[in-house]
């Protein structure tokens, strides 16, 4: 099974990437932001509750989104791998993600983690505000602080899975194209 951790701040391409890869790869894509939007979509209890966080750039609770990946994970026992997709985003949530595996006799293969300038972020995220009404991409005040969530909460993944001798990091500036050209080298040398 080949299962990779799609990482980066908010804004590096991590769902754009996440699409290229399931059409050749033929992996499961799992995307926790994707999961709770479902969640506020069907106006569900749990979604009335993280649009409050999501909207202001704060994480929702841990057990909230490990509960979710732990429901996908039993539903897809024959899956030939995923794709995790803005999770694991706390190291409570990393060290969860490694138990979750484990009971199905699986682990990461590796974590890619996709490296932009803060600028480029932002410029990219206030431009897909304006058409996906995303209330979380239209204020630059939320996009910052969004970004520093990233830095306080989620960067300590990357040393995780680096501790662990996973990690491999590319550069995410560039066409879609030549990005996910380096994913594949990624994982071809994984
Ligand atoms: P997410 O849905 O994960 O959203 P994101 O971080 O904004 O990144 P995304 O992956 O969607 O964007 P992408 O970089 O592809 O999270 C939203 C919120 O949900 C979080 O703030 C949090 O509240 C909550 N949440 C989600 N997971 C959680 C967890 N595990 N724990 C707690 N809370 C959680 O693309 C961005 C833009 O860049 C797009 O418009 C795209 O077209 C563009 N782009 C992509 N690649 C490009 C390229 N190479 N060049 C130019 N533009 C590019």
């Amino acid at each position: 099974m080949l299962n990779i951790v799609l990482f980066g701040p908010p804004g590096a391409g991590k769902g754009t990437q996440s699409k290229l890869m399931v059409d050749e790869y033929l992996l499961i894509h799992l995307s926790t932001g994707d999961l709770l939007r479902s969640e506020i979509q069907a106006d569900t209890e749990l979604g009335k509750k993280a649009k409050l966080l999501m909207d202001a750039g704060k994480l929702v609770p841990d057990e909230v989104v490990i509960g979710m990946i732990s429901n996908k994970l039993e539903a897809n026992k024959d899956a030939k791998g995923f794709i995790f997709d803005g999770f694991p985003r706390t190291k409570e949530q990393a060290i969860a993600l490694d138990e979750l595996l484990k009971n199905h006799n699986q682990s990461i293969s590796v974590m890619i983690s996709m490296a932009v300038p803060e600028r480029e972020l932002i410029d990219r995220l206030l431009e897909r505000g304006k058409e996906s009404g995303r209330p979380d991409d239209q204020n630059e005040e939320v996009i910052l602080g969004r970004l520093n969530v990233y830095k306080e909460q989620t960067e300590v993944v990357k040393d995780y899975y680096g501790a662990q001798g996973k990690s491999s990091e590319i550069n995410g500036l560039g066409s879609i194209e030549e990005v996910y050209g380096r994913i594949k080298n990624a994982i071809k040398q994984a």
